[in-house]
């Protein structure tokens, strides 16, 4: 059996290459030319931990990339589904565009896997009529399952091998096939059930930790308020044996827990209340962080914004991912001619994407009264030393002294 994996991203490669390296032939394919000639060249177009040993792996084992869909009978799809920030709802557009390419050249009785995230019911809104007005029966001619990933950029290798996962589809034995392809490299538990069941644990999972990271967001603000440590409230609250407080933060970025909540928000509104109301107070942090960068101007007599260093651009610690960061929706949030002059730095960001960026830690500091640390990024722990002379906000709790400015 040959696997086609369509799509060749964050989850997609490798998603590609764990396969592979387990011996599975497997041909990936995407759109975009140069990765495809780069991967085909040895070289990887992203980096992860532990990604370049499982890359030579699967090469050993002939893993093939192209720009063509392959005949085969044996698709996974891990396309982007893009949210439109406008509606708040998901464009299947390269989803629909991927499954209609397979139908061209697909085997009967093909099964295609969804991994791309979508919300509850895109599936059935627009996956099965595609494939029905393409005059294939769902069953006979083709069969769908769907397969929501579950890895954390960063440690992805890991969580590809060790994670449980969730694999929807109409037939057990579509599902159980679908299992066997990902158990030759998930040790993890392989739960089966239908497609929308698999569509909506996927959503609820990122809504879960949304609303519960808006909880610790909250408990900041109010023990901002009443003078209390909220990093040594969570400590202790965590003590108890059914507490686990998640930890503050300047916001919630990235390309899954901020937008997934808003699929239910949108098609659910009169039941997303406590949703809703998590989104708000997780969306509200950058500019939290903003009014504490602005209290402590006014308290250090610094009226020039262009004495503020926003430390971190990307959207976690130790990633170079800037989708939906805080920073970059705190600068947004600056009228322009501040958000011309506040300054910013991140050690994996290389390429200019705020006004006034700097790419030297040592010119960034020199330019700075205040370092607001955004991200909690190994190298500022590194490096905390050579921060002695500035006032720092530290909206991560990366320095533990007393006083040090927090949310
Ligand atoms: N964050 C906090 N406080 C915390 C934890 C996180 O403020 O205590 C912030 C982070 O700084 C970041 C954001 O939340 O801005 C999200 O980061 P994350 O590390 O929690 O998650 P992601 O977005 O990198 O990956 C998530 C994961 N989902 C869950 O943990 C439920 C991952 O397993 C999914 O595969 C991924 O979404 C996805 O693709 O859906």
């Amino acid at each position: 059996m040959m696997i086609n994996v369509i799509g060749l991203g964050y989850i997609g490669l490798p998603t590609a290459l764990m396969l592979a390296s387990s011996g599975l032939n497997v041909v990936g394919t995407d759109i975009n030319e140069d990765s495809v000639k780069k991967l085909n060249q040895g070289v990887l177009t992203f980096e992860e931990k532990g990604m370049k040993d499982v890359f030579e792996k699967a090469l050993k084992n002939n893993i093939k990339f192209t720009t063509n869909y392959i005949k085969t009978n044996f698709y996974i799809v891990t396309v982007p589904t893009p949210y439109i920030s406008t509606s708040k709802k998901l464009d299947p557009t390269y989803l629909i565009s991927a499954v209609s390419t397979i139908l061209e050249v697909c085997e009967k009785g093909s099964i295609i896997v969804v991994e791309s995230t979508v919300s509850p019911g895109i599936i059935d809104e627009y996956i099965r009529p595609l494939i029905e007005r393409k005059g294939f029966i769902i069953g006979e001619d083709v069969h769908l399952a769907h397969a929501p990933e579950r890895i954390i950029p960063g440690n992805m290798i890991y969580e590809l091998v060790n994670n449980s996962r969730t694999i929807g589809a109409d037939e057990l034995k579509i599902a159980e096939k679908v299992s066997d392809v990902f158990k030759s490299f998930c040790k993890g538990e392989i739960v089966l059930t239908d497609i929308r069941t698999a569509e909506m644990s996927k959503v609820v999972e990122n809504t879960f930790r949304d609303v519960n990271i808006a909880f610790a967001n909250e408990l900041a603000k109010i023990c901002r308020v009443a003078g209390v440590d909220v990093y040594e409230t969570i400590r202790i609250s965590n003590k108890h044996p059914r507490v686990n407080i998640l930890q503050p933060g300047p916001g919630v970025g990235g390309h899954c827990i901020s937008v997934d909540p808003w699929f239910l928000i949108g098609d659910y509104p009169e039941e997303t209340r406590l949703i809703t109301a998590a989104r708000e107070v997780n969306d509200s942090m950058p500019s939290h962080v903003l009014s504490r960068i602005k209290e402590i101007m006014i308290s250090n007599n610094i009226k020039d914004v262009s004495k503020v260093g926003l430390y971190g651009l990307t959207y976690k610690e130790n990633v170079d991912d800037t989708r939906e960061s805080p920073t970059l929706q705190l600068i947004e949030r600056l009228e322009d001619n501040l958000s011309f002059s506040i300054k910013s730095y991140d050690p994996y960001v290389k390429n200019k994407i705020t006004e006034n960026q700097y790419f030297n830690f040592n010119d960034f500091l020199s330019e700075v009264e205040i370092v607001v640390i955004m991200v909690a990024h190994n190298h500022i722990k590194e490096n905390k030393d050579m921060l002695k002379k500035h006032i720092i906000l530290d909206t991560k709790n990366v320095f533990k002294d007393k006083d040090i400015e927090k949310l």
